[in-house]
């Protein structure tokens, strides 16, 4: 059984306008990482996640393939897995097949802002498990998390990839907050958070030398021109990703190759670029455990499970709210 509820209306159009006049007016310039996601970016992303640079899907994979059955005993057996930013759900069915192995698995809920990805995760998925029930929901995550259905038993919210890391400190604590309720008794979150390594390692790893990352990049460019009527020339930017040693997390712009303006006429705006002016596009936050403890905490959330790959490159938690004392 599959239902998906979409949640992009015309409040998502007018959101999406509203951010981009913000972020393109605003010095420097930046837009939201969640516009990479179009059909075409999510494919992008799934090569990505291939490259022998990204190191990050591998290693959360392994993890994944080797501890499953350990994380969701941990995690009370649910029989229910929400996953925010759950894009092609590759890495999820290590979770499903523990959950099946183990007689528990019921009902799976994606929830991506991305609607073509849902549509074809949830097919393949009720065609790989006969009698999953997927309840999915096309939305963002930051805006509609009370929109995730009730369900009935236990459940464990996973938030793989690393996507965490692609939110700034006021929004991770504001999602983590809203996540932390939504959890009843029982419930977990499991999460996936890249960890803080050599420089080096991390650059590479957002600089492959086959540019998928910087095609990835640009293709905000290609989402704004089709939704908002822009003409930004795609040559005319260039992909550049640094570490932030400082804020430990990787920053990653579109930098102009030209004194250029762009018109956008979904929102009848000129924006002037100068050369080699920079826009960020995506943070992406690397962690410690000690430093992701006091995210926990800030939010009400406690670490109840620390897993890692064997280079210890990557890890995923398992969290739930403070008990009441
Ligand atoms: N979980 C997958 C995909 C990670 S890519 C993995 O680990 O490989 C990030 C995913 O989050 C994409 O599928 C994207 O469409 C989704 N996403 C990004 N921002 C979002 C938002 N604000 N709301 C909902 N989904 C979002
Ligand atoms: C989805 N997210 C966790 C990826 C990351 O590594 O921050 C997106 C990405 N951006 C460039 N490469 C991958």
């Amino acid at each position: 059984m599959i239902a998906i509820d979409v949640h992009l209306d015309a409040d998502a159009a007018a959101t999406m306008a509203g951010d981009v006049r913000a972020g393109l007016c605003a010095y420097p310039k930046e837009l939201a990482p969640k516009y990479f996601y179009d059909d075409r970016g999510s494919r992008l992303f799934e090569q990505i996640t291939e490259l022998p640079e990204y190191y990050p899907t591998r290693a959360e994979r392994a993890i994944l393939s080797e501890r499953s059955a350990e994380i969701l005993a941990a995690a009370g057996r649910p029989g229910t897995l929400v996953e925010l930013g759950s894009g092609s759900a590759a890495k999820t069915r290590h979770l499903l097949d523990a959950m099946r192995d183990a007689a528990a698995l019921e009902t799976y809920v994606p929830v991506d802002i991305s609607e073509e990805i849902t549509q074809r995760t949830a097919a393949d998925l009720v065609d790989e498990y006969p009698g999953l029930t997927v309840r999915g929901l096309v939305c963002d995550f930051e805006q509609h998390l009370e929109r995730i259905p009730d369900g009935e038993g236990r459940r464990l919210i996973a938030f793989l990839g690393g996507t965490i890391g692609n939110l700034y400190p006021r929004q991770r604590h504001v999602f983590l907050e809203r996540i932390a309720a939504l959890l009843g008794p029982g419930d977990h979150l499991l999460l996936g958070t890249d960890l803080i390594k050599d420089p080096a390692r991390l650059e590479a790893a957002y600089n492959d030398g086959a540019g998928v990352t910087a095609e990835f990049n640009k293709n905000v460019l290609e989402v704004l021109n089709r939704e908002l009527g822009a003409d930004f020339d795609l040559d005319a930017f260039e992909h550049v990703a640094r570490f932030d040693a400082e804020a430990e997390r990787m920053d990653i712009r579109l930098r102009s190759l030209a004194d250029q303006e762009v018109r956008l006429d979904g929102l009848d705006l000129d924006v002037g670029f100068a050369a080699g002016e920079e826009m960020r596009t995506e943070i992406s936050t690397k962690f410690t455990r000690e430093r992701l403890e006091s995210v926990y905490t800030g939010s009400g959330l406690e670490l109840r499970g620390w897993f890692t790959d064997p280079a210890g490159d990557y890890a995923l938690s398992l969290a739930r709210p403070v008990p009441a004392a």
